[in-house]
């Protein structure tokens, strides 16, 4: 890794415009840069609308735009380029194993090894495609139970990672259960009962064209890829769902250059459409969407900091998973309200889930706990620990579903579903008769 050198701001900017077309993740994409904590309090940066990354060691990061940086530069504001600090691979852009992203997945990468589990366990492990997304990809699950090409109408539960492109853990602990539960069956009665009793349903990657995005051009990208009217990109996927979508603009913006841009309609975008109709085509009884960092486990409302009628059992329920998650090795998952303990948020999948089915749902945000320990980085060395500190709690909320199989929330869903235009489920026409 290069060690960061202070330009002078003109020089810089001359070298960033020479390599802008060679990299696209320079000029076209921003950077991140430092700047001197005193200088930034002298100038008054902290009122300008800048995306703080982090304050260490007397500086303070910015993930600046190209306007940002052309501003930066305008003002004479002596700043320190910091990029290639926080992009874990070489200048090249090539890990020695694995491809541009090292241990993660690429949705390439992703599409393979679901195929390999099929292949390899084909009585279990069953690939779907969910929906197309703007760049022509596909969404895939990983549909897991004993006769797996039968409907069996089993509960269900479901597991999903990468609304957000640069969670790029969130991907691979969902991955992994799901690999768990297949090379496990055959040698534990546990899973095999787990397995026999459910459908486990996995989407790894919600996010396809924005994890691309974050691979190949800029690693913080968050959104999906949407052209926006204004000529801006990308759709917050996580504030693209039905129930309270809008609520106000604080938990989601109007504005489509904001990095939690709701779309223009509630399930405007593929993405979110794709959960949505896999949702309500099966028995779902529970489910976890996965997110980085925080260490934090979320449950209904998001939208607004009121219980729900179920605070008490969601709240048991965070409790269990927080403590065995810590029992494996330790780590602390705080539990709580989503509005309460992060932030409030609209349109986000837990509160449609919820709000439509009254299953228990949850956020959960995996390690690190802030940015001071690696933000949107985990070492790869580390994929495998979050992923088993995780597993007590995948296998307990999937025992959860199991065990409660005839709730109001199963009416509820079924309402829901009578509530659906028939076209919209015929999707699932191949592997699911429509209700
Ligand atoms: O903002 C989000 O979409 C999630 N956090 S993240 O940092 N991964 O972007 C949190 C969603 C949970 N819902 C609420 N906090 N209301
Ligand atoms: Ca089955
Ligand atoms: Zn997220």
């Amino acid at each position: 890794m290069r060690i960061p050198r202070l330009f002078l701001p003109a020089l810089w900017l001359a070298a960033l415009l020479a390599v802008a077309p060679a990299r696209a993740r320079s000029a076209e994409n921003g950077e991140i840069v430092s700047v001197a904590k005193r200088e930034f309090l002298a100038r008054g940066l902290g009122r300008k609308g800048l995306d703080l990354l982090m304050e260490k060691n007397g500086k303070i990061y910015i993930v600046a735009s190209p306007g940002d940086l052309a501003a930066l530069f305008a003002a004479r504001v002596p700043f320190s380029r910091e990029t290639d600090r926080f992009f874990p691979f070489d200048q090249t852009g090539i890990s020695p194993s694995g491809g541009l992203n090292g241990a993660y997945h690429s949705t390439l990468e992703l599409e393979t090894d679901l195929r390999v589990l099929e292949r390899d366990y084909p009585q279990l492990a069953k690939v779907v495609e969910l929906g197309e997304t703007l760049e022509k990809r596909k969404i895939y699950a990983l549909k897991i139970s004993d006769n797996v090409s039968l409907e069996e109408n089993e509960p269900a539960v479901l597991f999903v990672g990468c609304h957000h492109a640069r969670e790029w853990i969130s991907v691979e602990v969902p991955f992994l259960f799901g690999k768990y539960l297949l090379e496990n069956y055959a040698g534990s009665p546990e899973v095999q009962d787990l397995v026999n009793r459910s459908e486990v349903w996995i989407v790894p990657i919600v996010n396809p064209d924005g994890l691309e995005y974050t691979i190949h051009v800029y690693r913080y990208w968050r959104k999906n890829r949407r052209f926006n009217a204004d000529g801006s990109y990308g759709v917050d996927i996580n504030r693209n769902y039905a129930y309270q979508w809008g609520y106000d603009n604080v938990g989601s913006s109007p504005g489509p250059a904001s990095d939690i841009y709701r779309g223009t309609a509630p399930f405007s975008e593929p993405e979110a459409d794709a959960v949505r109709r896999l949702f309500l085509s099966r028995n779902f009884r529970a489910m976890i969407s996965f997110h980085s960092f925080a260490q934090d486990i979320l449950y209904p409302w998001g939208y607004v900091n009121a219980p729900t009628p179920k605070e008490a059992e969601l709240d048991a329920i965070a409790r269990t998973m927080s403590g065995l998650i810590a029992a494996v090795r330790g780590t602390v998952y705080a539990y709580g309200r989503a509005a309460g303990l992060l932030y409030t948020t609209n349109g986000d999948t837990v509160d449609w889930v919820f709000g439509v089915s009254g299953i228990p749902g949850f956020t959960i945000e995996l390690p690190p706990v802030d940015v001071e320990h690696g933000g949107f980085f985990n070492d790869e060395a580390a994929i495998d620990a979050i992923f088993r500190e995780n597993l007590p709690a995948m296998l307990y909320l999937t025992d959860y579903a199991i065990q409660h199989p005839s709730s109001p929330a199963v009416r509820a869903l079924e309402w829901a579903r009578r509530l659906l235009s028939p076209p919209r489920l015929k999707f699932f026409g191949r592997i699911d008769k429509a209700p």
